[in-house]
């Protein structure tokens, strides 16, 4: 019960991309778009409407639901007054207004959340509100990537926006098949104006179109998104620190507000920006803007007290992964912070020749500020 098998091939950057979820990529529009307030306004409208005269049929043992019309006389409860599964919503800035998108938990899930810029690995359904199934993956399994800039299978906003609601399930070792077997992942259902969906329309969807999604939340992968921008697009390097330690709010999301069309006055409460430069952490190479990059503060130097096959600090220590017998990940120290040992000389300040010695606290303690996260570090500004 509550188990979903499949087939979990890790070569799937190639999977054909079904409409429903495929960013909306197309350029060539001519008219001006809609006004995106009133848009939102209707579509929220619909959407409203249709949880109030539209009730959950049926939900599977595999957590599949049936959503169906209250029929004339019908005494059906609606989803929006049952209260059986719980109808969330999330605002969410973009566009330059504030979007109200419901969803509707099935199963939270019991394994990680992921950020808005990590990838997935999901099945879905794609409805239009009339009922008309427009796109399913069903069947089959669909990774997508939750970061817009991504270079493949990337998908609409509010696919990122709603899934870091929810948590991917536990999963089993794979068989002789490669059969992962996943149980307690997230499944939901939720419900978009088209602002966070094909604005513009995409195949059987029509322009200015609210649609609802139902979807299960099985496995994530952690992402380090940094990327240069080359002829070919966005080249993903990283810089050692995945996104979700990078979400300095810890919100669950990270945006990258240089996209002022988008974003053109990004609220306080939702940017992770250490040395406000307008970069978030998330993709600033520099992030406490100290004139070091992250990725060389985070390396273990020549000669440092080490474990590990990494070349550089995890944030936290971290203990060997059972499931790969022949390799030890044991990695004892973490990303340090300026480190409180003595001075080189005794008789002198501190400065950048005279350093004070790393002691295994600066590792290891709990809530220490990482060097990377602090400018002061190798130089005591004035
Ligand atoms: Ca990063
Ligand atoms: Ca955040
Ligand atoms: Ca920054
Ligand atoms: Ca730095």
């Amino acid at each position: 019960m509550n188990k979903f098998k499949y087939y979990f091939v890790l070569l799937l950057a190639g999977i054909a991309i079904v409409s429903c979820s495929k960013k909306d990529d197309d350029g060539a529009v001519v008219t001006p778009l809609r006004d995106y307030q009133e848009q939102f306004n209707a579509d929220n409208d619909s959407i409203v409407k249709f949880l109030k005269t539209n009730y959950i049929e049926n939900v599977t043992a595999d957590f599949d639901i049936k959503i169906s019309k209250i029929p004339v006389g019908g005494t059906q409860t609606s989803i929006w007054d049952q209260q059986t599964y719980k109808l969330l919503s999330r605002d969410i800035y973009s566009d330059a207004i504030t979007y109200k998108v419901y969803y509707l938990v099935l199963r939270e899930g019991s394994g990680q959340s992921p950020t808005n810029t990590d990838k997935i690995s999901t099945a879905y359904s794609c409805y239009l509100l009339d009922g008309t199934l427009s796109d399913s993956s069903y069947g089959t399994p669909f990774t997508a990537n939750l970061f817009p800039y991504a270079n493949s299978n990337t998908v609409i906003q509010g696919w990122s926006e709603i899934f870091p609601k929810f948590k991917t399930g536990i999963s089993s070792p794979a068989d002789e098949f490669g059969v992962i077997t996943y149980k307690d992942y997230g499944a939901g259902v939720m419900f978009l104006p088209s602002g966070m969906a094909y604005y513009t329309g995409k195949g059987s969807i029509p322009a200015y179109t609210p649609i609802y999604f139902t979807f299960k939340l099985f496995d994530l992968q952690r992402m380090d998104n940094e990327y240069n921008v080359s002829g070919n697009g966005a080249v993903f390097v990283g810089d050692g620190i995945p996104d979700y330690l990078e979400d300095i709010n810890g919100d669950g999301y990270l945006y990258d507000f240089r996209n002022t069309t988008k974003y053109p006055n990004p609220p306080k409460e939702l940017i992770d920006d250490t040395d406000g430069d307008g970069i978030a952490d998330f993709v600033d190479f520099d992030d406490d803007g100290d004139g070091f990059a992250t990725r060389y503060e985070v390396t273990k130097p020549a000669g440092a007290p080490v474990t590990g096959i990494s070349l550089y600090y995890p944030w936290d220590p971290i203990g060997d992964n059972p499931a790969t017998p022949n390799v030890d990940e044991t990695e004892i120290w973490g990303v340090p912070r300026r480190p409180t040992g003595k001075l080189k000389d005794e008789s002198q300040p501190e400065s950048i020749t005279n350093p004070r010695a790393f002691v295994p606290e600066d590792y290891t303690a709990p809530g220490r500020k990482r060097i990377h996260l602090d400018n002061t570090y190798p130089y005591q500004k004035k």
